[in-house]
């Protein structure tokens, strides 16, 4: 590089495996100078002579050489590994940069880690954004969603690049915008994983009933999931389902029937499951998503089960008619899933200070990521039309949606139980459902219990909320309440 030359590139990448590669690849495409780094040097050329080439990308061989080329306020986006990549980058970074730039980290990393960050890189002046990106290698290099969040001044310097690389829904919005501050955008990113997971759970219940309960073929299966993509479950995870089943080995047979049931899974779900049970949100249906998935990875203690206990087996049986009914509790237990992300999301959102946008959250997956629906058009609705809307579920649109989805729902699940098929998305959904509109739990029996064995206290229904009583049940021991309840 000629010292006398004026910086010029728009914006530096650091991380050039595949998902860096492309979003590089993708910036340039809109006509912004992107400058590339990667720890092992060797790969800046590689990618410059192979996957750049003829692009404007540039790369650089030292992170300062990165840096001496990067215009004011500078933007670094980091695609490195999460965890202590992220925080080594950024030691190596704030030496060289100046007040007003800007780290953004573009990684899966944990929201909580991304609070840290942010404060650590704004006592030095510099401005933070972490931001979620979905849509995986596909999706960065044409399009992916984005969930930026961080500082609030740093998204006016980055709004035009994010913007511009995002999908875009059919009117052309992007699936991009200002999810809020802190670590927001990598928490959104989170339950985005999360509710991911759930669909992908519910598609596999529905799946497992359609072969060994009603005995379809894979070809078979194909069309019902080609078919509901047509309707209400149109999505990408619905449509790939569709293809996936239709795919033949080399053999000529069904590809699926030839993989391994043993899932695997990086953490994301997990940190869903573990910020829902800190925050008190009965986020039930990514849960056993997450369960389901450790479950299936012991093969072999399965395998040996399997020949011991005892219980009903499918046997290809069932009526084909009931194809129907297995769309309908896939699509309401999704319902389900969704309200209880959303729970998640507004509880987390009160917790942590952030001010979210759950339309705007609908409207970034809507496109370009893996859960991208039609689905979430009617959620962003559903939002626009009450922004402050405690429960998805008492949505008009989705209240009715549910109502008229549960017969079939009840059925499915029903079946399942009675013919040994596991469901635990579908029947914990709608558990889950009844719950939430049964007026009177059986949780004054629990608040019983607690005050018979630790003085606990309760309170009464026919007394004002707030006051709480002890009842000496056994005539023995003191009257004294435990001081260890929490309101
Ligand atoms: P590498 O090619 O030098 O391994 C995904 O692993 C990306 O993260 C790669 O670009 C990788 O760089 C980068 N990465 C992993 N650990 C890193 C670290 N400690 N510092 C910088 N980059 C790292």
């Amino acid at each position: 590089m000629e010292a006398a030359t004026e910086p010029s590139a728009d914006i530096a990448v650091i991380g050039l495996a595949v998902m860096g590669q492309n979003l590089i690849l993708n910036m340039n495409d809109h006509g912004f100078k992107v400058v590339a780094f990667n720890r092992t040097v060797t790969k800046v050329d590689d990618f410059l002579n192979n996957e750049a080439a003829g692009t404007n990308v540039v790369g650089a061989h030292s992170i300062e050489e990165m840096v001496a080329q990067l215009k004011t306020p500078r933007r670094v986006m980091l695609m490195v590994k999460a965890g202590e990549a992220v925080d080594q980058t950024i030691e190596h970074l704030l030496p060289l940069l100046d007040p007003g730039d800007i780290i953004i980290d573009g990684g899966n990393s944990l929201f909580t880690d991304t609070e840290r960050r942010l404060k650590f890189v704004e006592e030095k002046g510099l401005l933070y954004i972490g931001a979620g990106v979905s849509g995986g290698e596909e999706g960065a290099r044409n399009g992916p969603s984005i969930m930026p969040g961080g500082s609030p001044a740093a998204w006016p310097h980055v709004k035009s690049i994010f913007q511009s690389i995002a999908a875009k829904v059919d009117d052309g919005t992007p699936c991009c915008d200002w999810v809020g501050e802190g670590g927001a955008g990598h928490y959104v990113k989170m339950i985005h994983n999360g509710i991911e997971y759930g669909d992908m759970q519910l598609i596999g219940e529905a799946y497992q009933l359609l072969k060994d309960h009603l005995g379809m073929s894979a070809d078979d299966m194909s069309a019902v999931f080609a078919q509901w993509n047509k309707g209400e479950l149109d999505s990408f995870l619905i449509q790939i389902t569709s293809e996936i089943l239709a795919y033949k080995d080399t053999d000529g047979q069904p590809l699926v029937d030839k993989i391994l049931d043993t899932a695997g899974q990086k953490g994301t779900g997990k940190w869903t499951v573990m910020s829902s049970a800190e925050l008190g949100q009965p986020v039930t249906l990514i849960s056993e998503a997450v369960y389901a998935r450790c479950i299936s990875a012991f093969k072999d203690q399965r395998l040996a089960a399997s020949k011991v206990l005892q219980g009903p087996k499918p046997n290809g049986s069932g009526d084909h008619s009931l194809a129907g009914s297995i769309g309908q509790a896939l699509y309401a237990a999704k319902i389900v899933s969704y309200a209880q992300g959303y729970m998640l999301l507004r509880a987390a959102a009160n917790d942590y200070g952030w001010n979210l946008n759950y339309g705007g959250i609908a409207l970034m997956w809507r496109g370009g990521c893996i859960i991208r629906s039609r689905f979430l058009g009617d959620i962003k609705k559903a939002f626009d039309t009450d922004p402050a809307l405690l429960n998805l579920l008492l949505d008009p649109f989705f209240a009715k949606a549910t109502a008229d989805a549960q017969e079939g729902w009840r059925t499915v699940v029903a079946t399942a139980a009675m013919t040994g098929i596991p469901v635990p998305a579908m029947s914990t959904a709608l558990a889950f459902y009844d719950a939430y509109r049964t007026e009177n739990l059986p949780a004054n029996l629990l608040q019983a219990q607690r005050d018979y064995f630790g003085a606990h206290t309760y309170e009464r229904i026919d007394q004002a909320r707030g006051q709480f009583f002890h009842t000496n049940w056994t005539g023995q021991g003191g009257t004294t309440s435990s001081s260890s309840y929490t309101v």
